[in-house]
């Protein structure tokens, strides 16, 4: 079978090309290190209201930072209103009492999806003080668009 040189060029091309994208893949995979969430913890989706995690909502400010437990429903977030210092770790602890929700803190690196039965954990630090937007950015349901909430920073204190 005679296979002309430009035939060949391409098919060489395209297996270099997969080779190149299957080595990037694991490349990023050993180079980030990724292990399977370290933080799994479950709750009744139908008893987060009650349950003693969830009682407590809102921002509860420590010398070294803040803990911000939310429940997420159709269509806002419980509290609407959130306030933190500035430069000190904060850590939200958020879930759904119905779909799955998202979390994003628009303009910062704050974002995570709230998926009933589990309680989604992360920290971080906000170096701004300002009014920072918190949008769902996963569709859940026909209101989705209206659910949002209120970060605000707040300046160090003197
Ligand atoms: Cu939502």
């Amino acid at each position: 079978m005679n296979v002309s040189f430009y035939e060949k060029l391409w098919m060489w091309a395209s297996g270099a090309l997969i080779i190149a994208f299957v080595t990037t893949i694991l490349v990023g995979l050993a180079g980030s290190a990724l292990q399977p969430p370290s933080h799994v913890e479950t709750i009744d989706p139908t008893k987060v209201w009650s349950d003693g995690r969830f009682q407590h909502r809102g921002a509860t400010l420590t010398p070294d930072g803040a803990t911000v437990v939310i429940i997420a429903m159709m269509f806002a977030y419980q509290p609407a209103e959130i306030h933190v210092a500035a430069g000190k770790p904060v850590t939200f602890r958020l879930t759904s009492a119905d779909v799955t929700h998202g979390f994003s803190i628009v303009g910062t690196n704050g974002n995570t999806m709230v998926v009933p039965g589990y309680i989604s954990q992360f920290t971080t630090v906000f170096h701004t003080p300002g009014e920072y937007l918190v949008v769902c950015n996963e569709y859940c349901g026909l209101s989705h668009h209206l659910m949002s909430a209120k970060l605000i920073v707040e300046g160090a204190q003197p």
